[in-house]
């Protein structure tokens, strides 16, 4: 008999039901009303490929059937729902589709593991899928639960980008930064504007930028993937993440990892020259300059057609390691781009180093190393909010064993492991949740080449991350939590999905 016991991330309250299981019998239906059935079909599919059954799509609900339900208001915000399985129904509710998304993730997690086995119907007897007795009621403790894709330094597909989305989303995550540019490379499509005073040749961001990749000798293959999104595609991906309650959050990196941008447009050099292209892993040796009015007129267009193809309220300008920028300079530009950033009607997230200058209400500040006394003051005084990225607990990036074969190594205290970057609470150095907009993991791609080196960083660890994203202190517990991850890896194999077997689980 499968159990309620195993869901990741541990939802706010299980009560065991005391009565019989439900069965999903081959006549069951998916009952839910028109707002509810985008997320009504996505159910659907799901089971239909490993049931074989037709679960068609209706509105009235019968005893056996599976209901989606849309309230009007709920306890717990957008992205709560309620889960109850007895005898006769399976029932969700939720006062938006998301909630019913988030609940979606949660009942497929509570059939029999054999529910991600596609093509096998045929052999499973009457009784197989099972669930028993149950009431759910969840919520998430975070508003913002992400994943970051370092696009730059090599590039992955549209496809790819969308395969990551379905590994992801089935842990409750709801937000894909992606590293649009670097030192290497450009990814995002600017059009050449109607007004271009300097005549700046933005066209060849992705002509020039798009053809760009790292390159490490000890990464299989060692030069990175080229290749950019035509703002279509970023449109594409954004309205595919949409279909499954992920928000998108573009970033392009300024004032520093820029070297893309000076080799494409000439006249962001003050001498006028456009740089080489860049294949280094090294960072921070590239910069803007403060005195160049191309550099802000630059920075505008961009952020300007960037925001116009964004639905998310979120625009990340980076700043991080701007090693040879001025430190004047610095808050200079930065300053200057966190305004231009404002005023396209986007809040503006940064690298914890931005928090070195004045930021307007709403500015979110990524904390990912060094002193977090700066980023705790600034969420008190501007009224930020704070995105908890520290490297040591979410760096996906990082090895988590010296001798594996993808991953970098600089962060103090690593290699990491599952552990690592589930034994934190994102509330430190007093900060409150309602300070906390949520929680990061971003995978930096210097040594990864698609999408099974990426997963194999990713998992397990990116499930830590999601429990601590989603799940409240009081419900979370390392030892319980490790003997869920055991039972959760026959799903991931049974899904495709490469994954790192840490020798202290016993996996299924
Ligand atoms: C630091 S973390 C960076 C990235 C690198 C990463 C490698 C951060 C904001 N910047 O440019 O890819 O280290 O782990």
């Amino acid at each position: 008999m499968n159990t309620t016991d195993n869901l990741i991330p541990r939802p706010s309250h299980v009560a065991p039901g005391d009565g019989p299981a439900f069965l999903l019998s081959p006549g069951a239906r998916i009952a839910a009303g028109h707002a509810a059935a985008q997320v009504a079909e996505q159910l659907a599919a799901l089971l239909r490929t490993a049931t074989g059954f037709a679960l068609p799509l209706v509105e009235e609900h019968r005893p056996g059937d599976i209901s989606l339900e849309l309230v009007e208001s709920f306890d717990g915000g957008r992205e709560a729902y309620t889960l109850t399985v007895a005898e006769d129904e399976i029932r969700l509710t939720a006062s938006t589709p998301a909630g019913l998304f988030n609940g979606v993730q949660t009942l497929r997690q509570l059939f029999p593991a054999a529910i991600e086995e596609a093509g096998a119907a045929e052999n499973r007897d009457a009784g197989t899928w099972v669930i028993p007795a149950v009431e759910i009621a969840d919520a998430p403790r975070f508003a913002y639960r992400g994943l970051m894709l370092d696009v730059a330094r090599s590039f992955f597909t549209v496809e790819e980008v969308k395969e990551q989305i379905d590994v992801m989303t089935q842990f409750k995550f709801n937000a894909l930064h992606l590293h649009l540019t670097d030192d290497q490379a450009w990814r995002i499509e600017i059009h050449e504007p109607a007004e271009n005073p300097s005549g700046l040749p933005y066209a060849k961001l992705t002509e020039v930028g798009g053809q760009g990749a790292v390159e490490v000798p000890t990464a299989v293959p060692p030069r990175g993937n080229s290749g950019f999104y035509t703002q279509q595609d970023f449109r594409d991906i954004q309205a595919y993440a949409a279909t499954k309650n992920v928000l998108v959050i573009p970033e392009i990196d300024l004032p520093g990892h820029v070297n893309a941008a000076l080799a494409a447009i000439p006249q962001l050099n003050p001498d006028g020259l456009a740089k080489p292209m860049s294949t280094t892993s090294e960072v921070g040796w590239s910069t803007l300059s403060v005195e160049l009015p191309a550099t802000y007129e630059f920075v505008r267009e961009v952020l300007s057609q960037l925001a116009a193809i964004t639905d998310g309220p979120y625009l990340h300008i980076g700043g991080d390691e701007a090693h040879v920028t001025g430190h004047d300079d610095y808050v200079a530009m930065v300053q200057r781009f966190v305004r231009i950033g404002a005023e396209t009607g986007k809040s503006v997230v940064g690298w914890n180093e931005f928090a070195a200058v004045e930021l307007p209400e709403g500015s979110v500040i990524q904390y990912w190393h060094g002193d977090f006394e700066p980023t705790v003051r600034q969420a008190e005084q501007s009224g930020s909010r704070v995105m908890m990225s520290p490297a040591a607990n979410t760096y996906l990036d990082q090895k988590y064993a010296s001798d594996s074969p993808v991953g970098l190594e600089w962060v103090e205290g690593g290699p990491f492991t599952w552990s690592e970057y589930y034994n934190w609470d994102p509330a430190q150095g007093g900060l409150q949740d309602q300070q906390i907009l949520g929680v990061e993991g971003p995978l930096w791609t210097e040594t990864v080449r698609n999408n099974q080196q990426a997963q194999w960083l990713l998992y397990p660890r990116a499930v830590s991350l999601a429990e601590v994203a989603w799940s409240g202190q009081e419900v979370r517990n390392a030892g319980d939590f490790r003997r869920r991850l055991g039972a959760l890896g026959e799903r991931l194999a049974q899904q495709g999905v490469v994954f790192q077997e840490a020798p202290d689980v016993e996996w299924s």
